[in-house]
């Protein structure tokens, strides 16, 4: 993990690690921010006791239902929302929230009107690799609830990721990981599994803060098996990445390719690299997989944060306003000097002209003897 260097917080508990970072917040905003915080942290404390369990919990396995996207749930996405909506739900600070596995945004029956913040989340992210036992997470956004005092409508949700209060992902992989920003640098967090068999709440304990993403890389992400879709800026870098030192690049790559948006971002944040879903043309209609809401806004904020970048091919994700919560768009993100060469690319009025040079003359690669 890239660390400027060993800041005060490493090793204090998550509550007080928020108050140092929040320290120049009004006493009530923070308390506020701190407690919807750790009210999230708690369910994924369950969430991860839950799916350390696999089988054993009931936690694999297809659900008998569908979400509101149509897509078939898995047990443990049931589980992980159900813990989550009802921590929020406790939560007073929370006015409303919505959910990847919900169609609607929910109001709080208690805190509608008078709560502070709308939360957003995928509380399951990588569901295809349970059953593969590879890591999963859980990704969520926190917004001000921008008409207080009334109860928040879908267009109170509508707002772009430069708006956010604060963001974070929970890693469940060998260790659990919290990382979160509330724009002051981002935290790592560690969960302290013995908590979770003891009588009180689990202990989430810092284990790096301000961390740092190289700008440069040379690891990239990207599911290739749709390299036929992609459109002509990330077929030339990702082409150029893979010749090679034998390319434009003059230098060797490598990659990678989890399927687990939560493991490559968190990849990145330990490492640098770059991770990509960009638009493809299998179905024109639909911009990219991933979902501005609650997987690239919040992402986009975690990676900023730590000076990396993110963009969706032409424009910082963060300035994306959504038109739905359930809207879709493409991403691209990571160490900051290849996000910019991917975005030169885009902007690139010759379609690439350069690249088709390389591709037909072979100027990098020796002729046969
Ligand atoms: P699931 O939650 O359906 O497994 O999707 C995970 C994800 O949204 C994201 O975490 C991955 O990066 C991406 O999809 C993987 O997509 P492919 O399966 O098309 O590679």
């Amino acid at each position: 993990m890239n660390t400027l260097f060993e800041p005060a917080t490493v090793g204090m508990e998550l509550d007080q690690a928020l108050a140092c970072h929040l320290g120049d917040v009004p006493a009530q905003a923070s308390q506020g921010l701190r407690d919807t915080l750790g009210a999230m942290a708690q369910a994924c404390a369950r969430i991860s006791e839950i799916a350390s369990q696999g089988v054993l919990a009931g936690a694999h396995g297809l659900a008998e239902r569908s979400n509101s996207q149509g897509e078939a749930q898995k047990n443990l996405d049931v589980i992980a929302e159900e813990l989550i909506s009802m921590a929020l739900a406790r939560c007073r600070h929370v006015a409303g929230w919505a959910s990847e596995e919900q169609e609607q945004a929910q109001v709080s029956d208690d805190h509608g009107t008078q709560g502070r913040y709308l939360v957003v989340y995928d509380p399951l992210d990588g569901s295809s690799n349970i059953e593969a036992n590879i890591s999963i997470g859980t990704i969520f956004s926190i917004l001000p609830h921008p008409y207080r005092g009334t109860t928040p409508g879908e267009m109170g949700f509508m707002q772009p990721g430069h708006q956010q209060i604060a963001a974070g992902y929970v890693l469940y992989g060998p260790a659990t990981l919290m990382v979160l920003t509330c724009r002051r640098g981002v935290l790592v967090l560690t969960l302290d599994r013995t908590s979770l068999y003891g009588a009180g709440p689990a202990r989430w304990v810092v284990a790096q803060d301000q961390v740092r993403i190289p700008a440069a890389t040379r690891e990239f992400a990207i599911n290739t098996s749709n390299q036929r879709f992609w459109e002509k800026p990330i077929q030339r870098y990702v082409a150029e990445c893979v010749a090679g030192d034998a390319g434009p690049r003059m230098k060797d790559f490598n990659m990678r390719w989890v399927a687990s948006m939560v493991a490559e971002v968190h990849r990145i944040m330990t490492r640098g690299g770059v991770f990509m879903y960009p638009r493809d043309s299998r179905e024109p209609r639909k911009p990219g997989r991933l979902r501005l809401m609650y997987e690239a806004a919040p992402m986009a904020l975690l990676v900023e944060q730590a000076g990396g970048r993110a963009v969706n091919g032409t424009s910082e994700l963060m300035d994306l306003v959504p038109d739905t919560l359930h809207q879709r768009v493409p991403v691209i993100l990571g160490s900051r000097d290849e996000i910019d060469r991917i975005v030169g690319y885009h902007a690139d009025p010759h379609e690439n002209v350069s690249w088709q040079l390389f591709k037909t003359r072979s100027l990098f690669v020796q002729p046969q003897a």
